[in-house]
């Protein structure tokens, strides 16, 4: 029986990728949702442990609560979650994978899957309280780092198996331009791969040997720079596939199209390129890099914000008012009275958009030299990368579960789980205002971040009442309880999805290649050689001499400090 699920369904029998495909991308899935809700359980505990609401049970650490839900939510649900939708939605634009390039991305889910066993054990047994940056000096048991080198290496076996795919379907197709998708997934994995090589060389050349005793002290500066030469990339890493959804997905469901292919494209090669010469700005506050390589990697910054994301905030808006022009609405927001906000598959990523123009506006303000000083180390800085990578991104990812699930189990999507889904998005929409707007409150001023136990009362008395009760008893421990409900839903909503809907399903993989603007591409857009060597050139102008600086210039190093969290 073929059913229409959703108003803008179609009742066209749906295509199905191939079935080794579908079980790829369901292993990921199951380990990214099952890890989503460890993350969130982490998260409700050490939220309201830090707004004194309860006393951790015995025996449990605030910190090993605080990285079980930075490392479980921000790096292992994320990166599973992308890996699963993008080898979907390149088997459904650019055909099913070769059996090779599936036996790859096999090869790179075990190693993931070893690596991401041994830092959660270690994590959960206490043994890894180092936060989901795992700054040294802050030390980890030795095979917390050897865990995260495996991760690192199978994320690198993966995108390889991605690459392999879209260079065979190029070689098949000569002259044909290449299915957005597949570009974008295709600089999305380049830009992972050329920044996890920073992560992996501070923990394989530094921490490795630091954590198992070899070298007694370790270079600080160094390693947080080689940190954060990937940390900035890892934020584009989550966003990108956001906008993968948000150009390819959002106009089918909606019934538009694309607002231009080239523009896409573009904002899709800026990101390669400006996401490398930028990591310096997560170091603004820190002595021994001198203030004219940050001068530079600011004013690259703010380069790198306006170009992608203005661009994007510009095609989106301009798809949004062809739609709503095909529809007859007149005035600048007309569209906004004709778009589809039942249907969860919409209403979830465009509540992520509208999430991200704040987060936008406050990531301008952290990037600005000047104010960094004002609200780096404090609680504005976790404000912001809720409403960034814990709104947008995943209010994006969980508004895609709703359909992928479906499409490849071939359930289906009832209006009732839909209405769950609505329910889901806006229990996550107002427990994520509140929360992340005390946060931004409270960092301005002046609770720290990272830490639970603490005073700050460097602010007048009368404001005591407002930042100890209002703001971090209440605001943030309802809205981190809010949004436990909201990941409570969502995580029952995947098994359901997956396992127990019925099998009449009819749900399709929205994706599109249509654009208002025409399909003119310039030649040299898909020239990765190109690309990558730009980026490398950019890469090595940032940072060759403030890394040269760390090196010659170097203090005698740090010891571990993992007693003073123990
Ligand atoms: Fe950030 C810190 C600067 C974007 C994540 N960021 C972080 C951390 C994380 C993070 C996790 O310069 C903390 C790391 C840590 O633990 O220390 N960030 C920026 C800038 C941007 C930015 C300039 N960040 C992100 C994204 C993230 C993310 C994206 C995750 C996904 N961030 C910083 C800086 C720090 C930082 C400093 C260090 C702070 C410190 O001191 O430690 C830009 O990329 C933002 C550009 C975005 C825009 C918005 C465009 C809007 C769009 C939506 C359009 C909406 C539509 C709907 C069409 C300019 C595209 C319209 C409908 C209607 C009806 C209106
Ligand atoms: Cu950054």
């Amino acid at each position: 029986m073929k059913t229409a699920i959703l108003k803008s369904d179609t009742f066209e029998e749906v295509v199905k990728i191939h079935k080794g495909d579908i079980k790829l991308t369901l292993g990921h899935m199951y380990v990214a949702f099952i890890v989503f809700f460890l993350g969130a359980l982490a998260g409700l505990l050490q939220g309201l442990a830090r707004g004194g609401v309860i006393d951790l049970p015995a025996g449990i650490n605030y910190y090993t609560l605080l990285t079980a839900h930075g490392v479980f939510l921000a790096l292992v649900f994320t990166t599973y979650f992308i890996y699963g939708f993008c080898y979907a939605g390149l088997s459904k634009t650019m055909g099913s994978l070769s059996d090779g390039a599936r036996k790859t991305a096999w090869v790179g889910f075990i190693t993931m899957i070893i690596g991401t066993a041994i830092a959660a054990v270690l994590i959960i047994i206490g043994d890894a309280n180092v936060l989901y940056t795992f700054y040294p000096p802050l030390q980890a048991n030795p095979y917390f780092y050897v865990g995260l080198a495996l991760f690192v290496i199978g994320n690198w076996i993966g995108a390889i198996a991605m690459l392999k795919h879209y260079f065979a379907w190029r070689k098949a197709h000569p002259g044909e331009k290449t299915p957005l998708f597949g570009f974008m997934t295709t600089a999305t994995m380049l830009l992972w791969i050329l920044s996890t090589l920073g992560v992996a060389a501070t923990v394989v050349f530094q921490m490795i040997p630091w954590a198992f005793g070899f070298s007694d002290r370790i270079n600080l500066l160094l390693s947080r720079t080689l940190f954060w030469y990937f940390g900035h990339p890892l934020v584009y890493f989550w966003l990108m596939p956001a906008y993968i959804a948000w150009y390819t997905v959002i106009p089918k469901i909606i019934g538009g199209k694309i607002f231009s292919d080239s523009l896409a494209r573009l904002t899709f090669i800026l990101f390669l390129v400006f996401s490398f010469p930028v990591g310096l700005h997560h170091q603004l506050m820190e002595p021994g890099i001198s203030e004219f390589w940050k001068y530079i990697q600011v004013a690259l910054t703010l380069t790198g914000a306006v170009a992608p994301s203005l661009l994007t905030a510009f095609s989106l808006f301009a798809m949004f008012e062809l739609y709503g022009k095909e529809r007859g609405t007149t005035g600048l927001f007309g569209w906004a009275k004709k778009l589809p906000y039942g249907d969860v598959r919409f209403l979830a990523p465009f509540i992520g958009m509208l999430f991200f123009i704040l987060a936008g506006a406050g990531g301008i303000v952290n990037g600005s030299h000047q104010m960094n000083a004002v609200v780096h180390n404090t609680l504005w800085v976790v404000g912001h990368f809720h409403l960034s990578v814990g709104s947008t991104v995943i209010l994006t990812f969980l508004g895609v579960a709703y359909w992928l699930i479906p499409y490849l189990t071939g359930r289906s999507l009832s209006p009732t789980m839909n209405r769950i889904g609505i329910i889901q998005t806006i229990l996550w929409t107002v427990g994520m205002l509140l929360m992340s707007g005390a946060m931004h409150i409270l960092g301005l001023l002046g609770a720290p971040r990272r830490t639970a136990y603490t005073t700050y009362s460097d602010h007048p008395e009368a404001l005591e009442w407002f930042t100890n009760f209002f703001a971090n008893h209440i605001t943030v421990s309802i809205g981190g309880t809010i949004l436990f409900i909201s990941a409570t839903i969502m995580t029952i909503s995947f098994f359901y999805l997956a396992l127990g809907a019925p099998k009449d399903g009819n749900v399709e993989f929205p994706v599109t290649n249509e654009a208002y603007n025409g399909s003119y591409m310039p030649k040299i857009f898909e020239n990765w050689t190109f690309w990558v060597g730009i980026t490398l050139i950019f890469i090595l102008f940032a940072y060759t001499i403030p890394v040269i600086d760390m090196i010659v210039n170097a203090p005698p190093g740090a010891p571990p400090i993992n007693h003073i969290i123990k």
